[in-house]
């Protein structure tokens, strides 16, 4: 099994000569002011989260934009700063955007026009040509931070997602020698959807500049291929999963990613936890022994939230006699409330919790409480510890980390995960209860299977998928990436 031990041991031997790069748009610790002291955060984002421990193992430079009000007070004169704050491991490098950079690079081409394109759950994506402008003038500024960085020396750059699709390109252009993957860590859709993409070719070429390109899983994948197929010059090998463009290889590989186990599982079992719990009940009035739901995520229009709380109506609806037995907790932070589109879906979720409330719920007993302030890591274990059964309903997920967070949390072998089949992870959490969230009444009863299902049932399949999260955990996703770049150290083309 794949430890944060071994994985040094890999990277040691492997890239003892090489430098290791990692960049991201995501940085993976922010530092902000509070009143007047600055304190550090960690993003809630599932690609920081998964890499952070990576880089711990790894050790090396992790490049990415520095977004925190008080970022700019804590770097060095090469805008450096030790990382995790606590006990440096790993050295990030942050790069300044100007609030238009910001705008056109991440609010626009990012996130109005990749994520919906990429997503498809009928959000239409937004092609700006002043976005796109922007959004090329961005990855060359991280293109010039890598090529600083690495000097004359030896490098892997290890790129993260969709922010970056031509960094590979403009990273090889100026020099040749470095070795770079990309892991795109949202789904490819199919060639029909991507074509609509007015600059598909720049982003495909930018993308086939790498000498690895990573995916959550093959269907992904294959829907690259083909989407390359259709429109541009390439000669493409099925069997070994490479494309051959303008004389170079491009290994196109899945690597679902996943999360720190052992240290999840750990924290799961801390005092700390186990006070929270207390807490939590307490705040929340739960002495009732209700039957606890819960969800917690990012909140984003492709996690399905809406869907999720129509679900739940139409269990009230059918199973009344559930009501003031069991309680739902949401949890999660806003994300991009700059954008129209998530705006619209805070404000659809408020109105469905509101008007679900209004409808079902009697005296103090209300069936959704939905708690929206800043959580800590304990308080967030707490609520996936106290969960009876815990859902996760996207419309569409590359792999979603949430619900193997809470599969590893679940040390005692109970709890019921519902999960979407529209995520990366269910191909693996098959003895999750898969829904399909646009569903609503095959949702409800799958709630009511949950909330009865007997107690050796909930065992065996939370055991299955622990086994399976412990295996496949995070040093395994990144030490199979590594062994496969590691393979192009000589620069065969
Ligand atoms: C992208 C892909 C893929 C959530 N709410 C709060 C909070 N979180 C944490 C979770 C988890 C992370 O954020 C979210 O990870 P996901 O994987 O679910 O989703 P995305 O952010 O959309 O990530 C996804 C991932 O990249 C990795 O490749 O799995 O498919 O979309 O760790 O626990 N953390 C805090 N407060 C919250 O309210 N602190």
């Amino acid at each position: 099994m794949w430890t944060k031990e071994n994985l040094f041991e890999l990277v040691q031997e492997k890239l003892r000569d090489y430098m290791f790069i990692v960049v991201s748009n995501r940085e993976p610790y922010s530092h902000v002011y509070s009143a007047r002291k600055i304190v550090w955060e960690v993003p809630a984002s599932g690609l920081t989260v998964a890499l952070d421990p990576v880089m711990r193992a790894c050790g090396g430079t992790w490049i990415a934009h520095g977004s925190g009000d008080a970022d700019a007070e804590v770097v060095d004169k090469d805008n450096k700063v030790g990382v995790p704050p606590n006990e440096p491991r790993y050295s990030l490098k942050r790069i300044w955007l100007s609030k238009k950079e910001e705008e056109g690079y991440y609010y626009g081409f990012s996130n109005q026009a990749l994520w919906p394109l990429c997503h498809i759950v009928y959000t239409r994506p937004v092609f700006n040509e002043s976005d796109w402008n922007t959004y090329k003038q961005v990855n060359e500024l991280f293109a010039r931070a890598v090529l600083e960085e690495v000097g004359q020396r030896k490098a892997f750059v290890f790129i993260q997602d969709y922010h970056l699709a031509l960094l590979a390109k403009l990273i090889k252009d100026a020099n040749p020698n470095i070795i770079t993957a990309l892991f795109w860590h949202i789904p490819w859709p199919n060639p029909e959807v991507f074509r609509i993409c007015p600059w598909q070719d720049e982003i495909l070429k930018g993308l086939l500049s790498n000498n690895l390109l990573g995916f959550h899983i093959r269907y992904h994948c294959n829907n690259f291929l083909e989407t390359v197929d259709r429109s541009l010059e390439t000669r493409i090998d099925r069997e070994s999963h490479e494309v051959i463009h303008s004389g170079k290889k491009t290994s196109v590989q899945p690597f679902p990613i996943s999360v720190d186990f052992e240290a999840i599982s750990r924290h799961a079992q801390s005092a700390e936890v186990k006070a929270e719990m207390e807490n939590l009940r307490a705040r929340l009035g739960l002495d009732n022994g209700e039957i606890i739901g819960a969800g917690l995520d990012r909140i984003d229009y492709t996690k399905g939230i809406p869907d999720r709380l129509r679900a739940i109506d139409r269990f009230f609806e059918k199973f009344p006699e559930y009501r003031k037995r069991m309680v739902f907790i949401q949890a999660g932070v806003a994300s991009r409330v700059r954008i129209p589109s998530y705006q619209a879906i805070n404000e659809e979720i408020d109105s469905l919790e509101w008007e679900i409330n209004w409808k079902h719920g009697t005296g103090h007993w209300k069936p959704i409480i939905h708690l929206r302030e800043h959580m800590s890591p304990d308080a967030l274990m707490a609520l996936r510890r106290l969960a009876h059964f815990f859902v996760v309903s996207s419309l569409h997920d590359g792999m979603n980390l949430v619900a193997k967070e809470f599969v590893a949390s679940r040390f005692d072998e109970d709890g019921v995960l519902i999960l979407s089949s529209f995520t990366g992870a269910a191909r693996e959490l098959g003895d999750a209860v898969l829904v399909n969230p646009f569903a609503t009444d095959h949702f409800a009863e799958a709630i009511k299977t949950a909330i009865e299902m007997p107690e050796a049932e909930r065992q065996r399949r939370m055991r299955k998928m622990r086994e399976l999260v412990q295996e496949n955990n995070i040093y395994k996703w990144a030490a199979d990436m590594i062994s496969d770049l590691v393979k192009f150290e000589f620069g065969e083309s």
